[in-house]
């Protein structure tokens, strides 16, 4: 047998970790959370930020093992694709109530979440990404996941928020969950790590 290929997770964000940690090891990947503290640069990439993230973390800190960063923003139509690249300045700010108030009385309900993941094996960056279609709900609902999950419904489920399904299920159709199968698909077929 292969020996077990480990990856570190640079985020100090529990529930994205429990998310990668469930997605990987379907795939014999062993993940760890690498809860450092990086930087994040103000672009309206996720890709930018996530890279440039990354690229400091190889250069200031130097990890033993492979490790990968992951950016995702929920990108709302109606607001012109905000909060985007800054949902976790207004998720601190306003929260989900806040982002009701925004949207109150608009019709167009649209929004995707988007993720970013960018990986290391120490000297090249790549990419992966996932998205998410869906909708802004007209009230927060379940108590599950983290951040906008209340108000999220996505379009590929059956009506339910992200935070009234249980990770396995919001693994199944979650923008992190495809990034991090892309980044799964490749790290088991690459000779690399
Ligand atoms: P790290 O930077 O430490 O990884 P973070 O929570 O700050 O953790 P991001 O910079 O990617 O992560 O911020 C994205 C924000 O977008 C996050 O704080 C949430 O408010 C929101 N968000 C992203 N993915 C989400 C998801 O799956 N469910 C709900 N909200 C999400």
């Amino acid at each position: 047998m292969g020996k077990v290929k480990r990856v570190l997770f640079a985020t100090g964000n529990k529930h994205k970790f429990h998310e990668a940690e469930i997605v990987l090891s379907k795939y014999g990947l062993s993940v760890e959370q690498w809860a450092v503290k990086r930087l994040e640069v103000q672009s309206e990439s996720l890709e930018e930020i996530a890279k440039t993230s990354l690229a400091w973390l190889m250069l200031e800190k130097y990890p033993e093992y492979p490790f990968f960063v992951e950016d995702a923003g929920l990108f709302v139509n109606a607001l012109n694709g905000f909060p985007g690249p800054y949902s976790s300045y207004v998720f601190n700010k306003i929260g989900n109530e806040g982002l009701l108030k925004l949207m109150d009385g608009v019709e167009n309900r649209r929004a995707e979440f988007i993720s970013v993941v960018a990986f290391t094996e120490g000297k090249e960056i790549l990419v992966f990404e996932g998205r998410t279609s869906g909708f802004i709900s007209y009230m927060a609902r379940g108590e599950r996941g983290f951040g906008f999950d209340p108000v999220f419904i996505p379009e590929e489920g059956d009506g339910r928020s992200f935070a009234e399904l249980d990770v396995e299920e919001k693994n199944r159709m979650s923008h992190r969950a495809k990034a991090l199968r892309k980044l799964a698909e490749w790290l088991t077929s690459s000779k690399i790590i």
